[in-house]
């Protein structure tokens, strides 16, 4: 009986108490060395109260605890002055800044100099210069996008670039003098959208003039790309072509790898297509006052896109998800 009135007290107690500096006098004198709970069970035969003696110090506990957490709304009044702070979420590069720079640092390994040339530009120097005359049908093929603008007298329309080749004469005109190695690398847009078109993408136009340049350095520049980007066991190939601003022409594929060229859903045939190339046409020479008897060159203008999509374990199906606000998509690189 008096370790049941001794609880009940207590008990009530605690339930009356509003503040935890209360609950811990109350912890105290019930539990403390020289408590209440003690004294009391001192004077009690130790065998046959034992067992009441721990209920009733558990009941006085747990009323304890469930106060507290009732008072405060924790069970225990602490701060962790060691924790790590949380860091504010950091961004990174979008996955094609990215891409542009390692491309640009493969190409400097080979003296390449990055430039930049306009993204609305004349007519002249998206078609005319690159020997695509007013009105000839390959113009069809670029899909271009006009700019509402009067035309310059000499110079043509303006167009959103279709493609980086319109940096290949204005490389000429500024150096005059070969040698040039030029990677101009920038946007261009046509009026495509599917899950490998973007109406907006990148392209990177190499284009390297000199005396006795043949298609042999064209191959080399190539699998030296492919081996940085892709990686040691990537192979390339370059397979005839037609463009009107250089002759011969190509298309240039490397093995897919997802499969290693074995073939696969991502690339039906083993070969993935990266873009253009070939060596640039006699008539691009003179249109940029250079003297196509002395000198040749090739070009190449591929997607920074299309690369990426391909790189390994990337595989990326969609390229439009890299122009989306995909933050599950973008946070992966
Ligand atoms: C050209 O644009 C030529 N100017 C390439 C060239 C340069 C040939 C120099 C010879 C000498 P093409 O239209 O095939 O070629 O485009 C080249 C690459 O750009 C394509 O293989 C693809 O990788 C990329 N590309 C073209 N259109 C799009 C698009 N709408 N979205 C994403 N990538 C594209």
């Amino acid at each position: 009986m008096p370790l049941l009135n001794l609880k009940n007290q207590a008990l009530a107690l605690i339930s009356q108490t509003v503040s935890g500096q209360e609950l811990a006098q109350l912890r105290i004198a019930f539990l403390g060395r020289k408590g209440q709970l003690n004294q009391v069970f001192k004077k009690l035969d130790k065998v046959n109260y034992g067992r009441q003696f721990n209920e009733t110090k558990q009941a006085i506990e747990s009323a304890l605890t469930e106060r507290q957490t009732q008072l405060t709304g924790t069970t225990a009044e602490w701060f962790d002055l060691t924790a790590p702070g949380q860091l504010p979420p950091l961004g990174h590069l979008h996955p094609i800044s990215q891409a542009i720079a390692e491309i640009q640092r493969i190409f400097e390994h080979l003296g390449f100099t990055r430039v930049r040339y306009p993204e609305v530009d004349w007519d002249h120097y998206v078609f005319e210069a690159l020997n695509m005359p007013a009105d000839h049908p390959a113009r069809d093929e670029w899909e271009t996008i006009f700019i509402d603008a009067p035309a310059h007298p000499k110079l043509g329309q303006m167009v959103l670039t279709t493609h980086t080749s319109n940096g290949q004469v204005r490389e000429m005109e500024r150096v005059k003098k070969p040698p040039i190695r030029m990677l101009n690398l920038g946007k261009c847009y046509r009026r495509q959208q599917d899950p490998t078109h973007t109406i907006m993408f990148h392209q990177f136009e190499g284009l390297v003039v000199d005396k006795g340049i043949s298609i042999p350095h064209l191959k080399g520049t190539l699998d030296y790309f492919g081996r940085q980007w892709f990686g040691p066991k990537i192979k390339s190939r370059i397979r005839p072509f037609h463009f009107q601003f250089t002759e011969p022409s190509f298309e240039v594929d490397f093995t897919c790898t997802a499969c290693n060229g074995r073939g696969c859903r991502f690339c039906k045939s083993g070969w993935v297509e990266v873009g253009g190339a070939g060596m640039v046409h006699p008539k691009v020479l003179s249109a940029g006052g250079i003297d196509p008897k002395k000198y040749s060159g090739f070009a190449f203008g591929w997607g920074v896109e299309r690369v990426l999509r391909l790189k390994p374990g990337l595989n990326i199906d969609d390229i439009r998800l890299l122009y989306s606000t995909n933050q599950e998509f973008l946070n992966q690189f």
